[in-house]
């Protein structure tokens, strides 16, 4: 076996000096994989990092008698205000499998019927916002899409209405939760132990993961004060489920973290995904012509469509699109896994127990596998037809193994109601000729992303 390879590092910064920061870093790192090959070594001050991004090795990681979720820095970091809930639980807590074991029924595909009727209310208050904005002005895709996620969460998880589409500003807990993890992003990027010499900001980052905490205690007290005790959201179930192999619930403590865990894992991905499909769409005419094609089929020209829990489902077109903006956009861009022994991986480059082996979900999800043209959009490549072909490792928006995303047909099921109901009604017009430019906060959106809207049907 032979060492990873990497670049030149100095000795202390190591590749620091080379890497770049937020939306360019994974950019560089991007470009890295095709330069030094699929797996390379990257050294900051200290720390260093295996990245990957080709599909044989990334296959290789996903054996999971080898390899394990790899708490990482950053979530080390995230652990400050997510504590050890489920994303950010260490594996050696028994916590993560107590909780995993206990919600893991209401995030079943089954479970989604429950959320059905929830989502299309949100769905309609963010169609109610839109309607009003035909024909006076512009909307600001990722800022809505973020209201309909965060609300969409907050009811189906917690009976709690952020009321986010009564509001101009965006509610306080995502102010502060995309403060909080703006400034995890960039303590990873920094020389540690630098923040010292930002005393506001650390202050700041304190406050905002207080205010986080603040609120969601009193979600919970609300709860406990309103004698209810039926397990049918997340919360009820965190609450009053005893676990099957220890008998008791979850503590107060971890009922906290999950639920800041959902409150930020439940919507920041699933608000980029819809952003990146909505912008796909707008700059694809036939794929929209498709995709209306596919909802015109199920509600005809109904002026207010009553979409069912089957209808979704149905719109497997829909879907493909969503798939396919995961695919050149995975809202959440990497995922490590660690090596239960030292071993050897791709044949030949020797990695330590522990290590932090990162997959870049995006070079992997430009695999050459994925054939000539991989920067274009092309929902083809999600018909069922071309996934039996393809090897299950070349599509990992959604991470790997036991530890991978447990919202998934959460997001899906939402995400694909509304895009359905938003191509069902209105045409959308690139009135400023976008031109993509992602931020990155951890996670990735496009940014000042906005459309004007016409109505599709004469109804105006
Ligand atoms: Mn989600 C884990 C991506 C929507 C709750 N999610 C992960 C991971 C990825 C991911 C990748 C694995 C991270 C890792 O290995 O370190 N998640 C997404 C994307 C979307 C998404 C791209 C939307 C699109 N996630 C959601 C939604 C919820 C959710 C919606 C909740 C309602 N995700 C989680 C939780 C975990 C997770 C909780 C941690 C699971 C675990 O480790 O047990």
């Amino acid at each position: 076996a032979q060492p990873v390879p990497e670049r030149p590092a100095l000795p202390l910064v190591g590749h620091a000096l080379t890497l770049r920061k937020g939306f360019d870093a994974t950019v560089h790192l991007m470009k890295e994989v095709k330069e030094l090959g699929p797996v390379y070594r990257v050294r900051a001050f200290g720390a260093e990092v295996v990245m990957v991004g080709g599909l044989e090795v990334v296959a290789e990681l996903g054996d999971e008698s080898r390899f394990r979720k790899n708490v990482h820095p950053d979530l080390v970091e995230i652990r400050q205000f997510a504590g050890d809930g489920l994303f950010t639980a260490f594996n050696h807590e028994a916590n993560w499998q107590k909780a995993h074991d206990i919600l893991m029924p209401a995030f079943s595909l089954g479970a989604m019927r429950g959320y059905h009727a929830t989502m299309l209310r949100v769905a309609r208050s963010l169609i109610g916002k839109w309607d009003r904005a035909v024909g006076h002005h512009a909307v600001d895709v990722p800022e809505d899409m973020t209201r309909l996620t965060f609300d969409t969460i907050g009811l189906c998880g917690f009976d709690y209405d952020f009321e986010s589409f009564g509001q101009d500003d965006l509610h306080p807990f995502v102010e502060a939760m995309s403060r909080a993890l703006g400034f995890t992003q960039a303590k990873g990027e920094s020389i540690p132990g630098s923040e010292r010499f930002r005393p506001r900001r650390v202050e700041k980052f304190r406050r905002d993961a207080q205010l986080m905490t603040d609120l969601v205690d009193e979600v919970i007290r609300q709860r406990r004060r309103s004698g209810d005790t039926s397990a049918d959201d997340l919360l009820g179930r965190m609450l009053h489920t005893p676990d099957a192999r220890t008998g008791q619930p979850l503590d107060d403590v971890n009922i906290r973290n999950q639920v800041i865990t959902f409150l930020i894992a439940g919507h920041e991905t699933t608000s980029g995904a819809l952003s990146f499909s909505l912008y796909y769409l707008t700059k694809h005419p036939e794929v929209l012509a498709r995709a209306q094609a596919e909802v015109d089929a199920l509600w005809g020209d109904e002026e207010t469509p009553d979409p069912d829990y089957g209808d979704i489902g149905k719109l497997s077109y829909v879907r493909q699109v969503l798939n396919e903006s995961l695919r050149l956009w995975p809202t959440a861009p990497a995922f490590a896994v660690e090596p239960l022994q030292d071993t050897v991986i791709g044949g030949r480059y020797a990695v330590r127990k522990g290590e932090t082996l990162m997959v870049l979900t995006p070079a992997l999800h430009r695999d050459p596998a994925w054939g000539e043209n991989v920067e274009l959009f092309d929902p083809e490549r999600f018909t069922q037809e071309q996934e039996s072909k393809r090897s299950v490792h070349l599509f990992k928006p959604f991470g790997n193994g036991e530890r991978a995303c447990i919202g998934r047909q959460f997001a899906l099921h939402e995400a694909t109601l509304l895009l359905a109901l938003l191509v069902h009604r209105y045409r959308l017009i690139d009135h400023t000729d976008y031109q993509l430019k992602i931020k990155q906060t951890l996670t990735l959106k496009p940014d000042a992303f906005t459309l004007e809207l016409a109505r599709r049907s004469a109804a105006e």
